[in-house]
């Protein structure tokens, strides 16, 4: 079965079945600053009949994969910039083929949505080759660092690092990606020790399946996922360098088990990583959540160290209009938004648009489930 060649509207279908520069610590642990929230940002959408959970925060361009952050009491948001190539749909996913990124900003959860216009261009990364894929950023030492998946010249999704001064860029790509950095979602946590962390991998068109061996598989992708009754792939992490351009260790798988303690199966594909992991802590636990990809679920399960092993706790939100789901956290005065996307403007999967809005935590810190 294919990635990306599903029907756009899953979703409807299982809807009725089911630091002042590091967002994603707790407040407990780093500054946060900046106006109150309202909640006007999350308001319910409607098109065509149909009713969203919340609206598109822009609507000049497509955007989709939202990184979200609080740097110096603002937020800025670093999506995939989506648009229509005419590319033919196919299990490679060649039909999201995006060539730059663009940086959008608000002062507030409902303050106007800053676009700041390209960041990054594809031409402007001497080793890359085509699909600039979901991106992230962090903040160290006074420069601005995103990290971004592109297949490189061998059509290997690859990870590199461009930098900045300022969060919106324009951004300096480094002339080669991050030596040992393979597939695609990079998702950049720094701990409250300042240690930072990097989580990557996607299966499918992702292509962390080709890396089982621990060397690129060129050949046929469905002989190279492990089988149904075989142990699942979990996503990979490092530790960044303190240049933050580089990995301080050799990357590592991540364990991901059920609430039976044991690793979910490559077949139980309502559990199993897929793609689009992404890292916060709150009250000393570590929360990595991602995307079941093929049943469209975005995801948690916690863990005691950035490492893991994480235990999966439960749905963050239900499957959303179109096929892919993507999200980031962040904490906002004392608030927790999910930043994710759907297809509300276009009802194309490859045009997305991204929305935000508020988690609801419950006492023991776990989240209820949204239906977007
Ligand atoms: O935007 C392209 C890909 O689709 C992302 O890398 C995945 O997470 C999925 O959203």
């Amino acid at each position: 079965m294919s990635h990306f060649l599903k029907p756009a509207l899953p979703a409807l279908a299982a809807l009725s079945l089911l630091n002042a520069c590091q967002s994603n610590t707790s407040s407990s642990e780093t500054a946060a600053s900046g106006t109150a929230a309202d909640t006007s940002a999350t308001a319910a959408s409607a098109t065509g009949g149909q009713k969203f959970l919340a609206k598109p925060l822009i609507k000049e361009i497509y955007t989709a994969d939202p990184s979200a952050h609080v740097f110096n009491g603002k937020i800025y948001i670093y999506p995939s910039h989506d648009i229509e190539t005419g590319m033919p749909e196919n299990d490679n996913g060649d039909h999201f083929a995006m060539r730059d990124y663009h940086i959008l900003s608000m002062d507030s959860i409902n303050g106007k949505v800053t676009d700041h216009g390209v960041a990054l261009d594809v031409k402007d990364v001497p080793w890359a080759g085509r699909q600039m894929w979901a991106p992230d950023a962090a903040f160290k030492n006074g420069t601005y660092y995103l990290y971004f998946p592109v297949k490189d010249k061998q059509d290997i999704f690859r990870i590199g690092v461009a930098t900045s001064k300022s969060p919106t860029g324009p951004f300096k790509a480094e002339p080669k990606p991050i030596e040992g950095s393979l597939s695609i979602d990079p998702a950049v946590f720094t701990d409250t020790d300042g240690k930072t962390y990097m989580y990557m991998g996607g299966i499918w068109g992702g292509q962390l399946q080709r890396w089982r061996s621990g060397k690129y598989d060129a050949s046929d992708p469905k002989m190279q996922e492990p089988g149904p009754k075989e142990k699942a792939l979990g996503p990979k992490m490092a530790r960044l360098s303190s240049d933050m351009l580089s990995f301080a260790e050799p990357v590592k798988e991540i364990q991901i088990l059920g609430q039976d303690g044991k690793p979910f199966l490559s077949g139980d594909n309502t559990h199993r990583f897929f793609e689009g992991g992404w890292m916060h802590k709150y009250n000393g636990k570590y929360y990595f959540s991602y995307s079941t990809g093929d049943t469209h679920l975005l995801v948690y399960a916690t863990g005691d160290s950035p490492y893991g092993p994480f235990t999966y706790q439960g749905v963050l939100m239900n499957p959303v209009q179109g096929w892919t789901t993507h999200h980031s956290i962040i904490e906002k005065d004392g608030k927790w938004y999910l930043f994710y996307h759907d297809t509300e403007l276009s009802n194309k999967t490859w045009l997305r648009n991204v929305k935000v809005t508020e988690l609801k935590r419950k006492p023991d810190g776990g989240f209820e489930t949204l239906n977007p």
